[in-house]
């Protein structure tokens, strides 16, 4: 089978409603046979990433994107997991980023890796890595958006913040 056919397939069976396209219960509950158990708030997220009709569910094109991008995490995250232990300590999450392009400060870095990882146990497993990457992708666009001259630095009014922090979630 092609790899498009077989995406197909898949495509229809996470349609659980046969509606033709995936709703955010849809998707949670495919990920979670695939033990990605993630938040709702999380599926949502994935789904707002990927969703260009603002519809808040994705056809089959957008279902193909996440489906890359799951699967690109997936790698790096299986790269980075040398010792095999199905979850990646604090320096390998920090050396996947950097290898990923992102060059994060330490303090920020700290911060954020806490806020993905709330039993503190300083590992993510995949779907805590796989949502902190989603945060740091839509962080870093919705940045990208106000620093209109590549600058490397914004200025925003608390409007502009609530809208930043609620497009990075
Ligand atoms: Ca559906």
């Amino acid at each position: 089978m092609s790899q498009q056919a077989e995406l197909q397939q898949w495509f229809r069976a996470v349609d659980a409603d046969g509606s033709g396209s995936i709703s955010v219960q849809e998707l949670q509950r495919a990920l979670a046979l695939g033990q990605l158990n993630f938040s709702l708030a999380v599926c949502a997220h994935m789904i707002r990433m990927f969703d260009r009709s603002g519809k808040g569910s994705i056809d089959l094109e957008a279902f193909a994107r996440l489906h890359q991008f799951l699967m690109q995490m997936q790698e790096s995250f299986r790269y980075f997991d040398t010792e095999r232990k199905g979850s990646l300590s604090y320096s390998a999450v920090h050396q996947a980023l950097q290898h990923a392009g992102f060059n994060l400060a330490d303090e920020a870095f700290k911060a954020m890796f806490r806020a993905f990882d709330p039993d503190l146990d300083g590992r993510l497993g995949l779907a805590e890595y796989m949502a902190m990457t989603l945060f740091l992708r839509s962080a870093s666009a919705t940045f990208t958006a106000f620093d209109t001259q590549r600058t490397n630095s914004i200025h925003l009014d608390f409007n502009q913040f609530i809208y930043a922090c609620a497009n990075s979630r």
